[in-house]
């Protein structure tokens, strides 16, 4: 009953921000992202009768108990979905640096989900698949799909309606995502924290939640007709608004650093120089700045000139879920 899989990262392109239900991870909206080719995670899972508890292993070291904690409720899912009642011992690496603003969560998860689900004998398809990722971490729902996906929210309080399903492939359209790391002060808001508190108090979520879903449909309909310039616009566009509600919430917060805003000067510069480039920002100080395959070294040259940034990361469009030999 062994199982390995590897999943990669994700970048929201129309952002997650905001749940209905926490418990199982339902989203007040849908959401766009785009799976990244550099970073991800293998995870291998063991369920043996001969285990006493769960074990994690996580890049080498035993977890802490809260990840650890985390880990066992997800697997209780996966147990009651199986009806086994067996512990399982994990060993997961990522390839994720944590410094460049990625959640490992999205990737960690749905590798966790593919292996588990496998090793222990469920039968699931890929839209499973994304719901029981999901229940670990929302972003992870997108995980499991390569390319350009959308996450729907649905409408249903069983969440049977939530699920993310791929747009078009990551062969269909080659765009480039620069990963710019920046050099941090402060200690972050965590994601799952941040948007909790923006939901419960900033006024700004109900215009978030007016907008996100018009954003969506644009998103969606330049991805499917490849309109670069579309795409880009409403990508920042929808990460401003974002952001802007956390400005609203009690107490206020930002995610935003000095040189966030240099960067993000830096690629309204490189536009009105005639160069296609669009940032988005997530939970976090780092910027991910989309451009196409033709702008990618021009982008580069002109960011790395700034002093606050520590390293540019180059992604394209990644794939989804793979199962590899245990
Ligand atoms: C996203 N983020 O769409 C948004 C944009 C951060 C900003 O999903 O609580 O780690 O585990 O469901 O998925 C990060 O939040 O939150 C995130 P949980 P998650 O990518």
């Amino acid at each position: 009953m062994k199982a390995t899989a590897k999943a990669h990262t994700n970048i929201a392109l129309i952002k997650y921000w905001g749940k209905r239900d926490e418990q199982l991870f339902l989203p007040t909206n849908s959401s766009l992202s785009v799976t990244l080719d550099k970073f991800y995670t293998e995870t291998s899972v063991h369920f043996s009768p001969d285990f006493h508890a769960d074990r994690f292993i996580l890049n080498d070291q035993q977890a802490d108990p809260k990840e650890m904690e985390k880990i066992t409720t997800f697997l209780d899912r996966i147990r009651n979905l199986s009806g086994k009642s067996l512990y399982a011992t994990i060993d997961s690496k990522n390839y994720v640096p944590t410094a460049a603003g990625f959640a490992s969560s999205a990737s960690g998860f749905a590798a966790l989900a593919a292996a588990a689900t496998k090793a222990i004998g469920l039968d699931v398809d890929y839209r499973q698949l994304s719901q029981i990722a999901r229940q670990g971490s929302g972003s992870a729902s997108r995980s499991i799909y390569g390319g350009y996906v959308e996450w729907q929210k649905g409408e249903k309080a069983d969440g049977s309606d939530c699920y993310a399903l791929p747009i078009i492939s990551e062969q269909d359209w080659d765009i480039r995502v620069l990963s710019v790391e920046v050099t941090t002060k402060a200690k972050k808001v965590l994601s799952r924290e941040g948007m909790k508190r923006t939901v419960e108090t900033s006024p700004f979520y109900s215009g978030w939640l007016e907008a996100v879903e018009k954003d969506l449909i644009t998103a969606r309909d330049a991805i499917k007709e490849k309109d670069f310039e579309k795409l880009g616009h409403v990508v920042e566009a929808n990460a401003l608004k974002m952001h802007a509600t956390t400005l609203g919430a009690n107490p206020p917060f930002m995610y935003w650093q000095s040189a966030t805003v240099e960067v993000m000067q830096e690629v309204e510069e490189l536009r009105a120089a005639g160069i296609e480039a669009y940032f988005t920002i997530d939970a976090g100080p780092n910027v991910k700045v989309l451009c196409q395959p033709k702008d990618e070294h021009a982008v580069r040259d002109k960011l790395s000139l700034l002093t606050v940034v520590r390293e540019i990361h180059h992604c394209r469009p990644g794939p989804g879920i793979t199962y590899l030999p245990i």
